[in-house]
């Protein structure tokens, strides 16, 4: 059977590729304090409680910037979500909800996928 794809999904900076990092157990994707680092799709195959994925990590959308680069990072992060089974949205827990979280879900229901 396919294994289920998860891509992990957000706003920039928020810890997208920590978290990656983290359940995959291995430092493929590049951490740092400054958005736009992740820029296309990082794919690595992954076990959590005993449940086999593919998890992709995305770059951080940006949905008001009209700048090649953002439109670029926002492009991946759809190809993910669209051929993805599950969504999951990383918010950043210290700076709370904003309204770019906001239109970045609303982006995300918008889709086919399951979003957590
Ligand atoms: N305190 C704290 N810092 C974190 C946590 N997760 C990530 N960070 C830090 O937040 C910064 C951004 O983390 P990344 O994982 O690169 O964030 P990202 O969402 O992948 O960023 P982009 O690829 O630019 O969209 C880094 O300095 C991380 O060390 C966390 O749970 N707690
Ligand atoms: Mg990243």
């Amino acid at each position: 059977m396919k294994k289920p794809i998860v891509a992990v999904v957000g706003r920039p900076n928020v810890g997208k590729s920590t978290f990656f990092n983290k359940v995959t157990g291995k430092k493929i994707s590049i951490v740092k304090d400054k958005p736009g680092v992740t820029r296309d799709r990082i794919y690595c195959d992954a076990e959590w409680c005993g449940k086999a994925f593919t998890l992709i990590d995305t770059g951080g959308i940006e949905l008001k910037s009209q700048d090649e680069m953002w439109m670029h990072i926002k492009k991946q992060a759809e190809i993910a979500v669209e051929t993805s089974d599950v969504i999951l949205f990383m918010c950043d827990v210290k700076g709370g909800v904003t309204a770019s979280d906001i239109e970045v879900a609303s982006m995300l229901r918008k889709s086919k996928s399951l979003s957590y």
